[in-house]
């Protein structure tokens, strides 16, 4: 394996909406530079970056993969991303570890929610950007359609640099505004093309384009705009130098087009890819912090300086291990060398270094600053682990995963599999951060939380085919709670009489509601040692310990204040357990009183459908007890915002899945605890002293 220097290396990330084509064209891009020796089909499960048998199954992109290629003797590092919303935590690792993008559109739908979400991505980090209009030979594809919706969505700097020449099952090729050139294809597959002439329909078309094109880069700095005053025009190597300046500014977003799958217009962007985007090199320095001072610091991306490097993804293969994926952003790194890891303040020794291309790996000597590399079995380093040279320490930011939006309770099919369950998640989640695994404390359910429920359940399938358990899932449990919404003023008094020694505690206290979220607080106002201080805590702990067991349903009880005002004692007989007990009386007699009530957990939902089903949507979410928030068009997908019980939502995935035909999806988040109406809580209040009856049968 070669090794490349700074300034012969692009990394960029593919992005895009869900199936706009992403590994297609990086299968294309694989084929056409001749990195492998045949075009991989999602279709037929043998592209090399849906390699996943998740991925394979589904033919959808579940996490994003590293492959590379050469072209113009540069080498190209490429991260193909799932498009999918519940696997975006993916692109935005990969978003944060490529210095540029190509940002796939598909021709007949332009821009979509996630189009628009990765190109946030990508705001975020400054990264460059270009365009892929794929899926010319579609059907209905619309060179003007798409590019209406991009200029619409992200402004002026949409240029195109190409014309189709045709489009649906008339595509067969480009024309570059940068060579003046046609390339006409063959539709079959296999990337054969004949560079010609630019047929005569598109000569009036191609120079209009190149005069505005040529206008728009002479603004990208004062020289070419002086040379386009003196001339008239500018030269290639001025156009070149302009359209560089312009898409590393972020001024300029290059539009090509393409057909992955008929392999039409690989090679044009290719060259784009390699003369537009920045080298490393070029891309010039890095930004961290110093781990002492917290102070910004800048690192060049060099050779000479001292190492620093990122870690920006973990494969959790089950033959291989732990797979570690790595950007070198400064010095050279060799194999089976021991550096140090900041982040964690430990040494590791990194063995053989790996380049990747999808799953396979190819060992190499070293690597230098500014290329991707991968290793093997890391003890210590995870995913955002910065590695650096002690000497001169740096840390890089990680990349923050959103919260998780959803959670089922999983239950082991065989009994005693619990151990196995907890070791294969924590190695799940080291490469997939976007997922939580956790023990509810209040219903002692194992919880799988993730960002939608095709994440959950490709998670199970993994926990099955990876590592041999087999889990059911199940919706969870609702974590109610209880609460007061009157007051109570009462006496605890717990004396017993047995043989010798007796008990004897009394208290006194008054209950009262605290706002919600105001969860508990304790007022010791005893004065004159109506009760001695040693026991007060006491009373406190005897109290809490029956508001955690509740008093209507089971649940903990949360919000109220209680203020310790009077009480006796007996010289011989109280004690700290007496005193417990007594305050454990005094809250029952207290919740008693005071109308205590249920409380149940309530969601932020947003519901994402196709237009029509809007109305249905709607409807069905009040008959959930649903309060709607707000609703929104965008893309022509509607975004319906609604607040909805936890309780009503449990069976909601199925339903939306059958009331839109599978073309809906939704998220939810925790909102806040809200009373439960009257009748429902009589109902779940039934329920629970029938299992409590059962349970001590
Ligand atoms: N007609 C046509 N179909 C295409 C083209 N590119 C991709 N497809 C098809 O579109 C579907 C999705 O392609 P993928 O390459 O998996 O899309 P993706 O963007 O990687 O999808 P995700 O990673 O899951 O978001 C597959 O059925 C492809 O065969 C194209 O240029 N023309
Ligand atoms: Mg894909």
């Amino acid at each position: 394996m070669r090794v490349f220097e700074s300034d012969s290396i692009r990394n960029i990330c593919i992005i895009g909406h869900g199936a706009a084509g992403k590994t297609s064209l990086t299968s294309a891009i694989l084929f056409d530079s001749g990195a492998v020796n045949r075009l991989g089909r999602v279709e037929d499960g043998n592209t090399v970056t849906d390699w996943e048998d998740e991925e394979i199954e589904r033919k959808i992109s579940i996490s994003c993969a590293l492959a590379h290629c050469e072209w113009n003797k540069k080498k190209i590092n490429i991260l193909d991303t799932p498009g999918y919303r519940p696997f975006l935590a993916e692109t935005r690792l990969s978003v944060r570890a490529a210095d540029a993008a190509v940002v796939v559109v598909d021709a007949v739908a332009g821009v979509e929610v996630q189009t628009e979400k990765v190109w946030e991505f990508c705001d975020e980090y400054s990264l460059p950007r270009m365009i892929v209009i794929n899926k010319a030979d579609r059907d209905n594809a619309s060179s003007e359609r798409t590019l209406a919706s991009l200029e619409e969505e992200f402004g002026r700097g949409v240029v195109p640099l190409e014309i189709p020449m045709g489009m649906e099952k008339e595509f067969t090729g480009v024309i570059s505004l940068l060579t003046g050139r046609a390339y006409r294809y063959e539709r079959d597959g296999s990337g054969k093309f004949q560079e010609m002439d630019v047929p005569a329909q598109y000569e009036d078309e191609l120079a209009e384009r190149r005069e505005k094109l040529i206008e728009m880069v002479a603004e990208g700095s004062d020289a070419l705009m002086e040379r386009f005053f003196a001339e008239g025009t500018l030269n290639q190597a001025e156009i070149l130098e302009g359209l560089r300046i312009g898409v590393k500014q972020g001024d300029i977003r290059p539009v090509f087009y393409s057909s992955a799958t008929l392999n039409i217009g690989i090679p044009q962007i290719l060259d784009a890819v390699t003369e537009l985007f920045p080298s490393p090199a070029v891309v010039g320095t890095t930004t961290g912090t110093d781990p002492k001072t917290g102070e910004s610091i800048e690192r060049k991306i060099s050779n000479e300086e001292p190492y620093a490097a990122y870690v920006f993804k973990t494969i959790a293969d089950p033959f291989a291990g732990r797979i570690s994926l790595i950007k070198l952003y400064s010095g050279i790194i060799r194999s089976d060398t021991v550096y140090n890891n900041q982040t964690k303040e430990k040494n590791e020794k990194l063995g053989p270094l790996q380049i990747l291309q999808g799953k396979t790996m190819t060992p190499i000597e070293e690597v230098h600053a500014g290329d991707f590399f991968a290793v093997t079995k890391l003890r210590e380093t995870t995913t955002g682990d910065t590695l650096c040279d002690p000497a001169q320490p740096i840390l890089f930011s990680s990349v923050e995963l959103p919260e998780p939006s959803i959670t089922f309770a999983i239950e082991p099919k065989s009994r005693g599999d619990e151990d196995k369950i907890s070791h294969a998640m924590s190695r799940i989640i080291e490469e997939d951060g976007a997922i939580r695994y956790t023990r509810d404390p209040q219903t002692k359910q194992l919880l799988l939380a993730g960002s939608d429920q095709l994440h959950v359940e490709v998670t199970v399938s993994k926990l099955r085919k990876r590592y041999g358990v087999e889990v059911l899932l199940k919706t969870p449990r609702i974590p109610y709670r209880e609460t007061i919404r009157g007051k109570a003023d009462v006496q605890g008094r717990h004396k017993k009489q047995t043989g010798g020694h007796g008990q004897f505690g009394d208290c006194w206290i008054r209950m009262e509601p605290l706002p919600r979220g105001g969860n508990f607080e304790f007022v010791d106002e005893i004065f004159g040692g109506a009760i001695p201080r040693n026991f007060i805590p006491a009373v406190e702990k005897g109290i809490l310990e029956a508001a955690e067991r509740g008093y209507l349903a089971g649940n903990p009880v949360v919000d109220f204040k209680v203020t310790l005002y009077d009480g006796s004692f007996h010289p011989v007989d109280s004690s700290e357990m007496a005193f417990k007990i007594a305050g454990r009386i005094a809250f029952k007699k207290a919740m008693e009183m005071a109308r205590p009530v249920l409380l149940e957990p309530v969601m932020d939902v947003e519901i994402y459908a196709p237009q029509e089903y809007a109305g249905a949507l709607t409807g069905d979410l009040s008959s959930r007890r649903g309060r709607l928030q707000g609703m929104d068009i965008k893309h022509d997908v509607q975004i319906i915002k609604a607040q909805v019980p936890m309780a009503e939502m449990v069976t909601y995935s199925p339903v939306l899945t059958s009331m839109t035909g599978g073309r809906g999806s939704y998220s939810m988040q925790f909102s806040h605890y809200d009373e439960v109406p009257a009748q429902i809580a009589q109902k779940i209040i039934e329920e629970s002293s029938k299992d409590k009856k059962e349970e001590e049968e």
